[in-house]
């Protein structure tokens, strides 16, 4: 880590101005050699600010572009290093080439979020703090982008060092009685300190509820359209898509493979699968193409069920029903242009407590009102929507492993066992929570966090 790293911190493309960046502890001396001053060459680089000059190839003393550099000393850096930043035109050639020039003087070439690693591995940040970075770069709605910025501000970690030093003061407790074991842990601080890990769990409970809506706001939320052959599921999909993405025609058993396709309502986005409509004695190809249907229907978020209202309930539709009941539903009522044939009533005792969604894919009519409807549908609980919210799997596991290693720790300490017993569990429970912050790490789990970012953050 006491190497000098350099690369290019905007994307690869032609436009206005490209940033190089340089982190270590020769990213000035090599900043020196290449950028030329206009006027005189300073002395003493002054932290933030900006100079104008020329990049010139040592060599040749040729100029290869007029330039801007920064000086951010450490630690009041990003990486918490000397850090360099040179912005040039935008250019793909000159930038790679200035890139070069660079790498020549002896820098080395930044692995992805290499940048982001020294921040954390040099304090700056916590874990959770660098993983918001990368969730802040590839957030596409306005809800990951706000959970995003909450969590890079510290929010979440704010709440978890909270929780850790709630458990850390129960420990010591439990440590001293350890120390002076001839007394024993008086009933009374057994419950104070039994009050407190069930309050640390109560804390643990709320954030592991929040996953389900942190990973939507994250990565959009999944609805399967599902439904017997020729309800016009795959018209429905070009509805909500406004184009002719999938292919419609009168033959049921059109659609074989999964499609996928994403739309935005308002500030999430929703990924909308349209698969082969289910139905008994299918042929081979169409059984393949169930199978996924079925698969993509399990792992949805939410399934969208739907009837052609023009006709009667069948045992195709029987099928469906009995697929889907213990599943978070929409229940649509497609073709409302047409003739109704179907007997709502029959839906509604199927569904009870449910309110059909009538529309029709062909003329568009009642499909305002599903977007609001999926919306409602996967938004499900208002009282999660500003606050801290967890986004990642990696977190939502730690929380859980804490919330049991908890778990037995109270059960331990109700049946009067030995602190020792006890103080083994919180310290598990510590080790847990203190892996989202990073407090201890493996190796194998940075590369793999920074291995989602770009070369260059
Ligand atoms: N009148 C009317 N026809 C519709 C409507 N929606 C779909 N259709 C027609 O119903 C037929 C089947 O539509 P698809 O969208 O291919 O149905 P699907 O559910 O995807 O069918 P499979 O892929 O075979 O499972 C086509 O002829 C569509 O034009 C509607 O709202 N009104
Ligand atoms: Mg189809």
């Amino acid at each position: 880590m006491n190497d000098t790293i350099a690369a290019i911190a905007t994307p690869v493309g032609e436009g206005g101005v490209s940033i190089i960046r340089i982190s270590g502890s020769e990213a000035l001396s090599l900043a020196d050699c290449l950028f030329h001053c206009r006027g005189t060459q300073p002395k003493e680089w002054r932290p933030r600010q900006v100079y104008f000059g020329e990049i010139r190839d040592p060599s040749t003393d040729e100029c290869v572009d007029e330039a801007l550099l920064t000086f951010f000393k450490a630690p009041k850096s990003y990486t918490a290093e000397d850090v360099i930043e040179i912005n040039t035109h935008g250019g793909i050639f000159v930038t790679s080439r200035i890139l070069q020039l660079i790498l020549d003087q002896g820098a080395r070439l930044a692995e992805p979020g290499e940048f982001t690693r020294r921040a954390f591995l040099n304090g700056r940040i916590d874990l959770s703090q660098a993983e918001a970075v990368t969730d802040l770069i590839h957030a596409s709605s306005e809800r990951a982008l706000r959970s995003a910025v909450s969590q890079l501000k510290g929010d979440l970690s704010k709440q978890l060092h909270a929780m850790y030093d709630q458990l850390l003061a129960v420990l010591s407790q439990l440590e001293a009685s350890i120390d002076f074991s001839e007394e024993g842990l008086q009933f009374q601080k057994r419950e104070s300190n039994l009050q407190a890990l069930r309050t640390v769990q109560a804390q643990l409970e709320t954030l592991i509820q929040t996953y389900r809506q942190g990973k939507i706001f994250r990565e959009g939320a999944s609805v399967a359209l599902v439904g017997k052959p020729n309800v016009g599921k795959s018209s429905l999909l070009n509805a909500l898509l406004r184009e002719n993405r999938a292919i419609v025609t009168p033959l049921p058993g059109t659609t074989r493979d999964t499609l996928e396709e994403r739309v935005r309502i308002r500030d999430i986005h929703i990924n909308i699968i349209d698969a082969a409509g289910l139905r008994e004695h299918p042929e081979i190809i169409e059984e393949e193409g169930i199978q996924r249907a079925r698969a993509a229907l399990a792992s949805s978020d939410l399934a969208l069920v739907i009837f052609d209202a023009s006709q009667p309930l069948d045992s195709n539709d029987n099928l469906l029903i009995k697929e889907i009941l213990d599943k978070k539903r929409l229940v649509v009522l497609n073709k409302s242009d047409l003739k109704q044939q179907l007997d709502r009533t029959v839906i509604q005792s199927r569904f009870p407590k449910t309110t059909p969604i009538r529309i029709s894919a062909k003329t568009g009519s009642g499909i305002a009102d599903l977007l609001d409807a999926i919306y409602k549908a996967v938004i499900a609980d208002a009282s999660l929507q500003e606050g801290i919210v967890i986004t990642r799997e990696r977190h939502r596991q730690c929380l859980v492993a804490t919330y049991d290693a908890l778990t037995k720790s109270c059960e331990t300490l109700e049946q009067g066992l030995s602190e020792e017993f006890v103080a083994v569990d919180i310290n598990f429970a510590m080790d847990r929570l203190g892996l989202i912050l990073g407090k201890t790490f493996e190796e194998d789990l940075l590369d793999q966090i920074f291995g989602e970012f770009c070369i260059g953050k």
